[in-house]
Parts: structure tokens; C-alpha cells; sequence
């Protein structure tokens, strides 16, 4: 940095010292027109594609799979990279016309039982059966010794505290559990020694346990509480209460801690309030300390879940709390094992804490500020930071609206006092406001440091305009030589937080479901009692109120032209897909009943409704099929 811009910065900077701290909330309150235009103001014309411009040309296949949360859509999204093309959808939280997710049979199941009785029952009242909406946030594929092992997903739903296993051999979900005790699920990250294992999940609101109406405006006596889910069960396995408000987590790469950042250690419900202090802190867990308690029945069982008290009052030694300056946001594990990184977000610091001195942090030897091994200055907004595999970090600068290349170790040397290191390498405009960045495979221990995405909330004038809501702008960084180049812009509908980037080769998704998948077991097993051949038989079976209808799809024919049920039956209607053919879906879209669902090569999807209208309804199928996809239809027949 030249001493010109160095001065520039530190004035800004001046702006957010803790003596300013109205002129900091003013600031942060005004981000997108104010502070976010102190940087690249004005259309930016820089960042030509140069000749390191991604070349994944038609006909092209990517070399990665990035896992994109979709935010408020609730969504995931699988991006290709470098090529920045959408590949598809995972329907998760929301409900989803295409998929018939939150609609067909198999999805409700799936979205129903892991919900807490409380929810189910307002639900009820509410006359539906779960949420149709979620905010997915942190997206992140299961562990085995430290890289991913192409399993599951994981990803977690803020707005309604649920946390959803994706399967990635059909990129569907197959398992969704909601948090007891929470409000916010926000932070999520995974177990990586040995394996995945423990899905980390923080609670960001806090709420008063029970939240029965007996605490209501007392808002000292609510709790925060760090959630584990076994991912295989997917089940909560504890729960510890913390001071604070968690935001994000992240994970050592042995298997015996987790950290999570905490902003509000005023506990307050006002903004002022919840900035009132120069420190909060990043909460340290002791996992081995917290299995021990667990099984020696030490803990407290709330709903079923045994849940430790990790508060500083406590004095147990579950946790630690290491002071870092006010409301960080960001957590992030280096790939090499050694440290993780809190970030800044009001400070404009990066601190970097030795996940090894926690050995000696929990045995009483040294002191939480002694576990810091660096304070880096980094810019305005630090948010969060990713790595690429050669000791580089890299971190988003929301205000400033860029991203800092900093030295790991240079910033370690230069915090114990070494004057002659200049841990920061290169700082790169970014369009604008970044939130999450994330290099490829940054989260494991093969981080290979070749591309980096920055996830910008603002667009403001890269795109044509579309309306007072723009899309947000996901730009592809090359970050493979010395210099951070920026090669592409690709927009995004609100708001994907974050992405994760993994190899293709270690992704395998099945192009063809086998007969005997457990998405659709329970129709199976229906079949069977109703003596149906799902592949060859087309029948309707009457059962009481209840209708059956089975029928099968093939291009571009259903198994039944028609089917007639009595005004008032409960019909099921299971279509299994008994073309063998990759990329041939069928759809099953019914007229005039809300009712559409897709169903895959050799699956089966089934839905359920009541006849409640008399008359004649087309049913037809909605996936282009065949020369003759328009003719694919058949008709239900109500009869008063
Ligand atoms: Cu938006 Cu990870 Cu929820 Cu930061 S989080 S940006
Ligand atoms: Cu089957 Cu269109």
C-alpha cells in the first residue's frame, strides 16, 4: 500500500474507533449509498477479463461443484466453477413447483418428522404442515480426515432452526431436524476428524428456555445454547448454553475443539445495547470435556436433550471465552490445523487464535489472551476469511469493499513485534460489499489455492437494471499466482451467504435411481401390501375413503388415460417413472389441484389430496419428455 492510500485508510478507519462508536453505527446503518462508496466509487470499468479469463467453453465441463447457499429462497444452488454457470437447484426449505418438494409425499415426510411438537402444532393451527420457507445460510459437504468424502451436505435453515442432511449421490434431501431451545440456527460447520460426525450448530437469538410466556420482556434470564447434531442420526446430541450471542463456527482438524464467534457479551435487545463494549469473544469448546459431562449424566435433560451450562458463571471447563474487539463475524479454521481466524466485522482487525494453546487454556496453565497469536489490520467490514493452501489468507472487506491477501504467518511474526514483515500482499476491488469469499477446497486440509468466489451483496450498476431490487453479484477470482485476478461477474438472486467448492472428482451423483432407494420406500412398501407391481402395474385401489391410484410413466404415456375417484375420497396418486433412460423426468402436474411433482428415471413420487371438486381434471406431464410430451396427459374423473 502506498503511504498516500495507507493515510486514507487509517482516517476511515478513525471513523470506527471505539470513542466513535455512533459514527460507527451511523456508518453501518447506511452502507450501501455511504461507506460502501468510499471504495470504487462510480461504475467500475476495471477488471477486464484478462488472459487468465476461466475458458469453460460450450460443450466444456467445469472442474468444480460449488455448493452456493440460497438464501431467503431457502434453497441450494450448485454452481459450476470457473465457468460460474448454474447447474441446479436443490429444493430444501421452500416449496418448489418444479420438484414438487414440500408438496409430494416423500418431501413432507422428510420436512415433517424432525419438526419440534411445538412447531407441528402451530403449524396445525395454521393449517399447514411445515414451513414453506427457509434462510439458508452455511452449506458445507461431510468429513472424512479432513476433506470431504462426498456423503452428505449439511446446511442450516436461520429462520426456522432446522439443519437438513442433503444426500449427494441424488442432491435431495433426506433428513431435516429442527433445534430444540433456538431461534437463528445461523452458524454451521462441520466435524472434520475422523469424521463428520458432529454438525455444529449455532443459535444466534437468545430465548428464554422454556419459551413459555413465563419470561418475556426479562431479557437477561434468556440463553443462548451451542447446538451438536450426530449427522448420521440427525439427531441433537447436546447442547451447550454459552454467554452472548453465537454467530458463526468453525472446527480444529483433530476432533477436540470447536470455536464459535459471540457478539452481544452485553447480553442487550437493542442496538446499543448490544454494542456496549470494546471486547466480545469467541467461544471455545471443549469437546472431549463435553462427551465426558454427557456421559457421566452431568447434564441437564431439557425436551430430551442433555444440555451442559458452558457460561462463564459456571466455571465448568467446557468452554473458554477469548476476548476479540466487538461483534465479530466470520469464523474460519486455516487448512493446515494450526489456527482459525475471528473476524473483525466493526473492528477493522483479523484475530488469529492457536487452536494448540487450548490444550494448555483448559488445563489452567495460561490465559484466554494468551491463545491469540496474531491481530491483523486488515480494512473496513472484516466478515470472513478463506485460504488457499500456501499460508495466504483471504478476507472480505464488507465496507471497504474488497478482499485482503494477507500472510499467515508474516501476520503471527509481525504481532510479537517483527516491524520488518508486511503480512498484507495485495488488496482487490470487489463489486461491491462482500460477505462470505471462499477458495477452492479452503475448508479442508487439501486446500489447492486456485480460485476464489466473492459472494457481493450489492450490485448496484454491473448488471442492466432490473428493478429496485438487484441481484446480487458473485465474482470468480483467480488466486492461483502471486496476484489476486478477478475474471468474472455472474448475478444471483437474493442472497446466497456463502459456497463451498469441491472437486468434481469427488462428487458422484447417480444419473438413474435404483429400484430400492429409501426416498421412496414407504411406496414401495404400500405397493406391496396393495399386491401392486410398481413397474408394471396400472391400478386404482379403493380402500374405504381412501383411493390408490398406481400408475406408471414412459414416454410420453402414463399407465392410465383415466382414473375415476367419488367427491370427498382421499386420493393417492404413485407414479413410478419406468423409463431407464438418463435425463428423462416425468412430470406429474394436476390441473386445477395445486398439485405438481417431478419424478426421475426409475423413481417413484407419490401425492396425496383430497377429491374436493366435481368434474373433470386434466392431469398431464410437465417435463419435456418426448416429441409427443404434449400428449402425455390423462384425466381424473370426480364423481358427485
Ligand atoms: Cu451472511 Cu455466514 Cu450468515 Cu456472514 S453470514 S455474510
Ligand atoms: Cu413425460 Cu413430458
Amino acid at each position: 500500500m502506498s503511504s498516500e492510500n495507507e493515510k486514507k485508510a487509517m482516517s476511515r478507519r478513525d471513523l470506527f474507533g471505539t470513542t466513535a462508536k455512533l459514527a460507527t453505527l451511523a456508518g453501518a446503518a447506511t452502507l450501501g449509498g455511504g461507506v460502501g462508496t468510499l471504495v470504487g466509487a462510480g461504475r467500475s470499468e476495471a477488471a477486464t477479463p484478462s488472459h487468465k479469463a476461466p475458458e469453460v467453453a460450450p460443450g466444456q465441463l467445469d472442474d468444480y461443484y460449488g455448493f452456493w447457499s440460497g438464501g431467503q429462497t431457502g434453497e441450494l444452488r450448485i454452481i459450476g466453477i470457473p465457468s460460474m454457470r448454474e447447474l441446479t437447484r436443490i429444493p430444501v426449505f421452500n416449496r418448489c413447483g418444479a420438484t414438487g418438494w414440500g408438496r409430494t409425499n416423500e418431501s413432507l415426510k422428510i420436512l415433517t418428522e424432525g419438526l419440534l411438537p411445538e412447531s407441528r402444532e402451530y403449524l396445525k393451527k395454521q393449517g399447514m404442515l411445515t414451513f414453506d420457507n427457509g434462510d439458508t445460510h452455511h452449506a458445507r459437504p461431510s468429513y472424512t480426515n479432513g476433506t470431504y468424502d462426498g456423503r452428505y451436505l449439511f446446511v442450516n435453515d436461520k429462520t426456522n432452526a432446522r439443519v437438513a442432511r442433503v444426500r449427494l449421490d441424488i442432491m435431495r434431501v433426506d433428513k431435516v431436524v429442527q433445534i430444540p431451545h433456538a431461534l437463528g440456527v445461523h452458524g454451521l460447520r462441520l466435524q472434520r476428524y475422523p469424521r463428520t460426525g458432529y454438525v455444529f450448530c449455532n443459535s444466534e437469538f437468545r430465548v428464554p428456555i422454556p419459551n413459555d410466556g413465563k419470561i418475556l420482556d426479562n431479557y437477561h434470564d434468556y440463553r443462548c445454547v451451542f447446538t451438536a447434531v450426530d449427522g448420521d442420526t440427525m439427531k441433537v446430541a447436546w447442547q451447550v448454553m454459552v454467554d452472548g450471542n453465537l454467530d458463526n463456527t468453525d472446527c480444529d482438524y483433530h476432533g477436540k475443539y470447536a470455536a464459535a464467534t459471540c457478539y452481544n457479551s452485553p447480553e442487550g435487545v437493542t442496538l446499543e445495547q448490544m454494542t456496549d463494549k470494546e471486547r466480545d469473544w469467541a467461544v471455545v469448546f471443549n469437546l472431549k470435556a463435553i462427551e465426558a459431562a454427557v456421559k457421566a449424566g452431568k447434564a441437564t435433560m431439557i425436551d430430551g436433550v442433555p444440555v451442559l451450562d458452558g457460561r462463564k458463571k459456571a466455571k465448568h471447563n467446557y468452554t473458554r471465552y477469548i476476548p476479540v474487539p466487538t461483534s465479530p463475524h466470520g469464523c474460519n479454521a486455516t487448512p493446515d490445523g494450526k489456527y482459525f481466524v475471528a473476524n473483525g466485522k466493526l473492528s477493522p482487525t483479523v484475530t488469529i487464535v492457536e487452536w494448540a494453546k487450548l490444550d494448555d487454556l483448559f488445563a489452567g496453565k495460561i490465559k484466554e489472551d494468551d491463545c491469540i497469536v496474531g491481530q491483523l489490520e486488515v480494512g473496513l467490514g472484516p466478515l470472513h476469511t478463506t485460504f488457499d493452501g500456501r499460508g495466504n489468507a483471504y478476507t472480505t472487506l464488507f465496507l471497504d469493499s474488497q478482499i485482503c491477501k494477507w500472510n499467515i504467518e508474516d501476520a503471527i511474526r509481525a504481532y510479537k513485534g517483527d516491524k520488518s514483515v508486511k503480512p498484507i500482499r495485495q488488496k482487490l476491488d470487489v463489486q461491491y460489499q462482500p460477505g462470505h469469499n471462499n477458495a477452492t477446497m479452503a475448508e479442508t486440509k487439501d486446500a489447492d489455492g486456485k480460485w476464489l468466489v466473492s459472494l457481493n451483496k450489492f450490485s448496484k450498476d454491473r448488471f442492466i437494471n432490473v428493478g429496485p431490487m438487484k441481484p446480487n453479484n458473485d465474482q470468480l477470482i483467480d488466486i492461483s499466482g502471486d496476484e489476486m485476478v478477478l475474471v468474472k461477474d455472474e448475478s444471483a438472486f437474493q442472497e446466497p451467504h456463502d459456497a463451498t467448492i469441491v472437486p468434481r472428482k469427488l462428487i458422484n451423483p447417480i444419473d438413474i435411481y435404483k429400484r430400492d432407494d429409501p426416498m421412496f420406500a414407504d411406496a414401495v412398501a404400500q405397493a406391496k401390501k396393495d399386491k401392486v407391481d410398481l413397474l408394471n402395474d396400472n391400478k386404482v385401489i379403493r380402500d374405504g375413503r381412501k383411493v390408490r391410484v398406481y400408475m406408471t410413466s414412459q414416454a410420453p404415456k402414463f399407465g392410465l388415460s383415466d382414473f375415476k375417484v367419488k367427491h370427498g375420497d382421499e386420493v393417492t396418486v404413485y407414479v413410478t417413472n419406468i423409463d431407464d433412460v438418463v435425463n428423462l423426468t416425468h412430470g406429474f402436474n394436476l390441473t386445477g389441484h395445486g398439485i405438481s411433482m417431478e419424478i426421475s428415471p426409475q423413481a417413484t413420487a407419490s401425492v396425496t389430496f383430497r377429491a374436493d371438486r366435481i368434474g373433470v381434471y386434466y392431469y398431464y406431464c410437465h417435463q419435456f419428455c418426448h416429441a409427443l410430451h404434449m400428449e402425455m396427459q390423462g384425466r381424473m374423473l370426480v364423481e358427485a
